[in-house]
């Protein structure tokens, strides 16, 4: 069984049973004009993962792992958007209204796309979801469970948002995880760095953290 040196201690996973997650790696988080920039945030601090979440979703699909990608979108009627999450950062153009991606945060616009370099291909599971976490509203756990998945390795944006919310609640639900460092992001360096420490502290009180070559040295 691949065994990853991660800490706080290694990580064996069974392929087989394990799926990739990619969190949110959507234009409006990673390109100017989208909710990400809205926020008033450098969106090219999050580009730089890129080219290890190209290698980390060939691998999974190389050796059989399944991948998901979750993408943070409303309806088109904001039906699930809560008005505190509309009205959060009293934003001039904020979810819903038209901005240069398209209207802020809804399914089916430009901004609510994948960045080109990691279009699903044919076999992964795309997940939209109306929160941070992917548990939350989603059918993410029925799915996880029909497959057999036990195990999930993670990544995407933001580290301390999106990234964090969704570990935490697998972790809840009984999920080993592990945070892949190099694939995730935050547009704030110090809280990434921080979201690794909490994660993999107190015996891995959360799961297990690690750089995406220890996952391709555990195939090796
Ligand atoms: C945020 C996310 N940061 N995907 N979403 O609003 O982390």
């Amino acid at each position: 069984m691949p065994t990853v040196h991660a800490r706080p201690y290694d990580f064996p996973f069974d392929p087989a049973h394990t799926a990739v997650v990619m969190i949110d790696m959507q234009r409006d988080f990673l390109e100017p004009g989208g909710f990400g920039a809205m926020l008033g945030n450098d969106v090219s601090l999050l580009r730089p993962i890129v080219p290890a979440c190209v290698r980390l979703l060939a691998l999974a699909r190389a050796k059989g792992m399944a991948v998901i990608h979750t993408q943070e979108a409303h309806d088109a009627q904001l039906a699930d958007c809560p008005p505190s999450k509309r009205a959060r950062g009293a934003l001039s153009c904020g979810i819903g209204d038209p901005g240069p991606l398209g209207r802020v945060l809804v399914a089916g616009e430009p901004g609510a796309g994948f960045v080109p370099e990691l279009l699903p291909q044919p076999g992964d599971v795309v997940l939209r979801k109306p929160g941070k976490g992917a548990f939350h509203a989603t059918s993410l756990d029925a799915i996880l469970h029909a497959q057999g998945i036990t195990h999930l390795l993670i990544g995407g944006v933001t580290t301390e948002v999106c990234v964090q919310s969704t570990m935490r609640e697998a972790n809840d639900r009984g999920y080993e995880c592990l945070l892949v460092t190099d694939c995730a992001a935050s547009y704030f360096p110090q809280f990434h760095a921080a979201v690794v420490e909490m994660m993999v502290a107190q015996g891995g009180i959360v799961g297990w953290a690690a750089p995406l070559a220890e996952i391709e040295r555990a195939f090796a």
